[in-house]
C-alpha cells in the first residue's frame, strides 16, 4: 500500500507542465505535504542517461520498438528506485509525464499498437498506476509556439504538427475513458487563469487525501 500520493502531469508539447509543476509543488508544500518532483523519461541517474539517448537528434533511423523499450526501461528504474520508495515513506510524488505519455507519443504519435504498450505496462508496472493525473490541454499551435521560443529542438520536438495532433487526441481519449483519475485543465488560457484552475484541483485532491 502506498502511503503517499502519486500525481502525474501530462500534456502535449509546451502546454506548461514544468511551469505549473512548480506551482503545484508550492501549493502542496504550503499544506505541509512533503513532495518529490521528478520526470519521465528520467528521474534517476540511470534513467536520465536513457533520456539523453532518447531525446538526442540523430541521423540513424530509430526503430519504434527500440524507443518504446527504452521508455519502459527508464520507467522500470524510475519506479523501483525512486517513486515507490518515496511513496512508501509517505511523500507525495509528482512526475512530469508517465505512462499516459507512452500511449500518447508512441501509440498516438508513432502509431505503435496499443496492445503492445499495454503488455509492457503490465510487465513493468503490474497494477501500479498514478493516483491522479492532471492533463494540461491546449491547441497544438499554442503549445508549439510556446515551446519553440526556447530554442534548440530535441528529437520529439522536431516532429510535425500532425504528430502532436495525434498525441493530443490520445490524451483527450484517455481523459474520457478514465474521468475519475484525470483532472482536465484548459492550458490555452493565461498563466494566471491556468493556475486558478489548478488551485481548485489541488485543494480538492489534498482535502480528499490528507
Ligand atoms: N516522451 C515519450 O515520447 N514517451 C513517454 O513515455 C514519455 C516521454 C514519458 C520529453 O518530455 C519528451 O519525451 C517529450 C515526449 C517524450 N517530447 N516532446 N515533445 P518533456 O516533458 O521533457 O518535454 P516537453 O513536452 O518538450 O516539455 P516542455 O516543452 O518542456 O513543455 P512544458 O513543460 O509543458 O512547458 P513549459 O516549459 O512549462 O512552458 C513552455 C513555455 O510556455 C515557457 O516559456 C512558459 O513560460 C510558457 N507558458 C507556460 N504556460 C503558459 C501560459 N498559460 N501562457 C503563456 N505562456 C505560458
Amino acid at each position: 500500500m502506498n502511503k503517499g500520493l502519486f500525481l502525474t502531469v501530462e500534456g502535449a508539447e509546451g502546454v506548461g507542465k514544468s511551469t505549473n509543476i512548480a506551482f503545484i509543488r508550492s501549493a502542496l508544500e504550503s499544506k505541509g505535504i512533503e513532495v518529490i518532483v521528478t520526470r519521465e523519461p528520467g528521474g534517476t541517474e540511470m534513467a536520465e542517461e536513457i533520456r539523453e539517448v532518447l531525446l538526442k537528434n540523430r541521423s540513424e533511423f530509430v526503430a519504434e520498438n527500440a524507443e518504446l523499450l527504452l521508455m519502459f526501461a527508464a520507467r522500470a528504474q524510475h519506479i523501483e528506485s525512486l517513486i515507490k520508495p518515496a511513496l512508501a515513506s509517505g511523500k507525495w510524488v509528482i512526475s512530469d509525464r508517465f505512462t499516459d505519455a507512452t500511449y500518447a507519443y508512441q501509440g498516438g504519435g508513432r502509431g505503435v499498437d496499443v496492445d503492445k504498450i499495454a503488455i509492457l505496462e503490465r510487465f513493468v508496472q503490474n497494477e501500479f498506476r498514478p493516483d491522479k493525473t492532471i492533463l494540461l490541454d491546449a491547441p497544438v499551435e499554442i503549445g508549439m509556439a510556446r515551446a519553440h521560443k526556447r530554442g534548440e529542438l530535441d528529437r520529439f520536438e522536431n516532429e510535425k504538427n500532425a504528430f502532436f495532433e495525434r498525441v493530443r487526441k490520445v490524451y483527450l481519449d484517455r481523459l474520457e475513458q478514465e474521468p475519475q483519475r484525470f483532472e482536465f485543465i484548459d492550458a490555452s488560457k493565461t498563466l494566471e487563469a491556468v493556475q486558478a484552475q489548478l488551485k481548485n484541483v489541488i485543494n480538492e485532491i489534498a482535502n480528499r487525501s490528507v
